[in-house]
């Protein structure tokens, strides 16, 4: 199959940003002007807040190794990020990893205070599911498509994804975590939405189920080996890089996989998973040059 388009990760980073954040922007004035302050405000902060869209730019080069052409993707792409920011709001407030700065700006409860920072995060899922719906009819596919795609996103950001693994790391703060147990905590809390990040993208393209389910198992292993980076920066960055605060995952005793791996064991393993993902493409005949290339960037990342 013939790759459409095949760029560098820095380029595919730089698109992900413009076209997210123009449509985020779109939503965020949208629900400014229709939800009254200071939740209306509280979404438009959340919803602007400047991420790296590492999830968008999956989204894109999935669909294009999909051999899909359309530029109604970057609706796609701006859903997961919905998805991925609002579980952010909540994962930083005070019940959970109880933190001030993010994405360098202070966290959407530090800036709007809790309780307005917790119906925020709400809010933004179904406004998630929106944005969802309005990229299926851009893409043109149908009341089924969209099913797939909508059970696709919100299956990974649920209890058999997102929250179950939030919910599993919540639980096992102060305790050490096995090498297999920790998988299962950053498979779910992380790795679910990276792998639908690549799934969906498949899903809008005209792929066979065999693309589908190679750009499946690509998200799964890079969604881990994503985890991993973020576990190594967690424990050699600063807060400066990060944008966030360094040094949380000690600070919350917990299991991370540098804890259990050391910090080179665990970049080792990140670029073990990275190879392994793209595997998964080469077997499948699927074109990997994008996706490889974001890979290599999600592994040796410095934030
Ligand atoms: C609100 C229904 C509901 C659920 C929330 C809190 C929660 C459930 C889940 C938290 C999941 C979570 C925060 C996982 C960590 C993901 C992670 C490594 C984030 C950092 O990703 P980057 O580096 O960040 O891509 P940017 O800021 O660049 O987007």
């Amino acid at each position: 199959m013939a790759e459409v388009g095949s760029s560098s990760a820095a380029e595919l980073l730089t698109e992900a940003r413009e076209v997210t954040d123009a449509l985020l922007e779109r939503w965020a004035r949208r629900l400014e002007s229709s939800v009254p302050r200071p939740d209306g405000a509280a979404l438009g902060y959340a919803l602007r807040s400047p991420g790296k869209r590492v999830r968008a730019a999956l989204v894109l080069a999935a669909y294009r190794s999909a051999g899909g052409l359309a530029p109604a993707i970057a609706g796609v792409a701006a859903a997961v990020e919905t998805v991925h920011a609002y579980s952010l709001v909540h994962d930083d407030l005070p019940c959970m990893d109880d933190d001030d700065l993010r994405r360098g700006r202070p966290t959407t409860h530090r800036a709007f205070g809790v309780a307005v920072a917790t119906r925020a995060g709400y809010l933004l899922v179904p406004v998630a599911a929106q944005v969802l719906a309005e990229a299926a009819a851009g893409l043109g596919l149908g009341a089924a498509g969209l099913g797939r795609l909508a059970a696709t996103l919100f299956q990974a950001g649920g209890i058999e994804g997102m929250v179950g693994g939030q919910w599993l790391d919540l639980e096992a703060e102060g305790r050490l975590l096995d090498l297999s147990e920790l998988m299962t905590v950053h498979r779910g809390k992380t790795g679910a939405l990276i792998r639908a990040a690549c799934t969906l993208g498949g899903l809008a393209g005209p792929a066979d189920a065999r693309t589908v389910e190679a750009l499946g198992r690509f998200g799964e292993e890079i969604g881990l080996a994503f985890q991993i980076a973020d576990d190594v920066l967690d424990a050699t960055g600063t807060s400066a890089e990060l944008g966030k605060t360094a040094g949380r995952d000690e600070a919350l005793a917990k299991s991370t996989y540098v804890r259990v791996l050391g910090v080179e064991g665990a970049r080792v393993e990140a670029e073990r998973l990275a190879g392994r993902a793209v595997d998964h493409l080469v077997r499948a005949g699927v074109p990997s040059s994008s996706l490889g290339a974001l890979a290599e960037y999600i592994v040796t990342r410095s934030s």
